[in-house]
């Protein structure tokens, strides 16, 4: 083959992003000077965008932003950091070191996210060093968990096939680590390395040194189970297994969920799928893939540059060429292949290697202690015993994986002693749900999600108990703006912050992630929500086939028009 398509290139003029990175010397900026200069608690725009290499953003407390100002105070800055965790997987060790950091450092808790990592809250300027270092004692660290790179590949956290798992994490390593940058820029900052001086070329051989137009995600599910919502990624990839065993992956691309209010040229998306390879060849096709984005995404508006818009931009056949080109083979033809559901299934389960793995519900992610449930301190006392690992999915969950037979009597007695499986008494639409993190930290959130979501999932409950619907398994997802961090494109019951207190409020995603939903009312306050579903809740209720989903109950009774593909997403019925 070795034929080179050449496709239009992307005309505008370079955003101010791809000035900061042209200028950063491959992400130093001047990162130690701000991080060094006492005069405030902040640090300047431009090393804010490098921040984000580093897996980290400058935020502030919008809890007494007002109050600040009218003090004529500066705001209350604060630092998170997202660590990279490749198929979200700690060990005992180091989640006891996260716990102590989230003491120590940070706002006392800490959020296990939608790409199956931990972000850490409220540290303050003077500790990001010692924090990151700490980080690193444990091996830890966070390059590249946010910015305009690869970020944290996300994959199928089924204990049920353990052995598979295994195999899955180890191909979602190798992706992560093969498209990690590889600037030093992280280690001289944050750990003090020596400063190395390298030719453009030895830096950043796949990214160069502008990487990508923006950033660029990749998820491999193992059916039937696409908890890792194959479809909403960059790169998707299906495991495809013949007798049990791993044999190559489907691959889909040009998935997003980020839009902007008001611009229907921004919308979410589902990857498609351009065909099968086998799984020795997987990591040179996630290169292709990326770099056919770094070369064709937009870099001129950063609102269009994600991998979706190029797709659609130049047109999926294209797109597909253009990598078999840079590949020098084609993709063979999608093997078949079936999805049942993106949530978790809670409780002990028994992998096919004999050991124990508990997943817990852990509402919207985040882990404290709260009043009458002190869960931190549980999963402390667990970490303290437990020989295996914790892994984190992509539902903001963990599975407490690998326990051997002799050991979980003593874990299942500190799951007893703190009532860790009260979540069994919740209705299925809470233990499907989702919630970004929005107010106070995210600086983008219009509305509440993560700590308005549970209230709102209580009257709800209301509702589907009083149509005898506890048991019914309804994804349900809040995102406080419409960057869509909670997928909330996906759920079958989807709300996206508008403003305070009001959301947009979607129907119609599939149960097994395979559909996106759509508009059903605009602006709306809690009342109308709950007066706009009550009448839905109650037909599907009556109405509903055997094994009907809520999300396509709403598309047959005429509720909503389903939505394959995210150019219609705004499309008026
Ligand atoms: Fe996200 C930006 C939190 C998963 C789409 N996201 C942000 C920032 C960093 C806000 C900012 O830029 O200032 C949020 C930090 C809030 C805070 O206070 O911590 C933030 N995103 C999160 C997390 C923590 C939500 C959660 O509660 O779990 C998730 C961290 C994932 C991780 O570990 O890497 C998170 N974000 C997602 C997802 C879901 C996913 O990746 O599966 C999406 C939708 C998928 C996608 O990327 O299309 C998502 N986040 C965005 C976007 C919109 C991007 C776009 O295409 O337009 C932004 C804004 C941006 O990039 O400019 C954003
Ligand atoms: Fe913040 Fe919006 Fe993402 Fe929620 S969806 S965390 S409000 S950027």
């Amino acid at each position: 083959m070795g034929r080179k398509i050449v496709l239009p290139p992307q005309e505008g003029k370079p955003s101010d992003v791809e000035e900061i990175k042209a200028e950063s010397n491959y992400l130093r900026g001047t990162l130690v000077e701000s991080m060094e200069d006492e005069l405030s608690s902040g640090i300047s725009d431009w090393d804010n965008r490098l921040m984000k290499f580093h897996g980290s953003y400058l935020q502030d407390d919008r809890d007494v932003r007002l109050e600040r100002e009218h003090k004529k105070l500066e705001p209350a800055y604060q630092f998170m950091v997202r660590l990279r965790m490749p198929g979200g997987v700690a060990t005992a060790g180091q989640w006891l070191k996260m716990d102590e950091l989230a003491e120590k450092y940070g706002n006392q808790s800490f959020k296990i996210t939608t790409r199956q990592t931990i972000q850490f809250h409220g540290i303050l300027k003077w500790n990001m060093k010692k924090h990151m270092q700490e980080l690193n004692s444990v091996l830890f660290d966070t390059i590249a968990a946010c910015g305009d790179v690869n970020r944290n590949v996300m994959c199928n956290a089924n204990p049920y096939q353990s052995q598979l798992h295994q195999e899955i994490l180890e191909w979602s390593t190798k992706i992560s680590e093969h498209l990690l940058p590889r600037t030093n820029a992280y280690y001289e900052i944050w750990l003090d390395k020596e400063k190395v001086i390298d030719t453009q070329e030895e830096q950043e051989p796949i990214y160069g040194s502008l990487y990508l137009p923006r950033k660029f995600k990749i998820g491999i599910a193992i059916p039937p189970a696409n908890d890792v919502d194959v479809f909403s990624q960059d790169i998707g990839l299906i495991a495809v297994l013949e007798n049990n065993q791993l044999v190559g992956f489907n691959v889909a691309i040009g998935g997003g969920m980020g839009m902007t209010h008001g611009d229907t040229a921004t919308y979410p998306q589902l990857s498609r799928l351009i065909g099968y390879v086998s799984k020795d060849r997987i990591v040179d096709v996630c290169e292709k893939i990326m770099t056919v984005q770094r070369d064709y995404g937009d870099r001129s508006v950063r609102k269009y540059a994600r991998f979706k818009y190029t797709v659609d931009r130049l047109g999926l056949e294209k797109v597909k060429e253009e990598v078999e080109s840079r590949l020098g083979y084609t993709f063979e033809k999608v093997k078949p292949f079936n999805f049942e559901h993106t949530g978790d299934r809670y409780g002990w389960r028994r992998g096919d290697d004999g050991n124990y793995h508990f997943t817990l519900f852990i509402q919207n992610g985040r882990v404290r202690d709260f009043d009458n449930y002190p869960l931190k301190t549980a999963l402390r006392e667990i970490a303290e015993i437990h020989k295996g690992e914790f892994r984190f999915t992509g539902n903001q969950n963990v599975v407490i994986a690998n326990v051997e037979a002799q050991d979980k009597e003593a874990i299942s007695e500190i799951i007893e002693k703190y009532q860790l499986t009260d979540s069994d008494n919740y209705s299925a639409l809470r233990r499907n749900s989702i919630a970004c993190v929005a107010l106070p930290t995210c600086g983008l959130a219009m509305a509440e999600a993560e700590r308005y979501l549970p209230s709102l999932i209580e009257k709800i409950e209301g509702i589907l108990d009083d149509n005898g619907l506890h048991n019914q398994e309804i994804t349900i997802r809040m995102s406080g703006c419409p960057n869509g961090c909670s997928r909330a494109a996906m759920g079958e019951i989807g709300f996206i912050g508008k403003g305070p207190g009001k959301y947009n409020f979607y129907l119609g995603a599939s149960h097994a992630g395979t559909r996106l939903n759509k508009i059903y009312k605009e602006n709306i306050g809690e009342e109308e929500i709950l007066s706009t579903l009550r009448p839905i809740i109650e037909h599907y209720a009556k109405e509903r086939m055997d094994n009907e989903y809520f999300g396509d109950f709403v598309i047959r009774a005429g509720y909503v028009e389903a939505v394959t593909d995210g150019r219609h997403f705004h499309n008026q019925t």
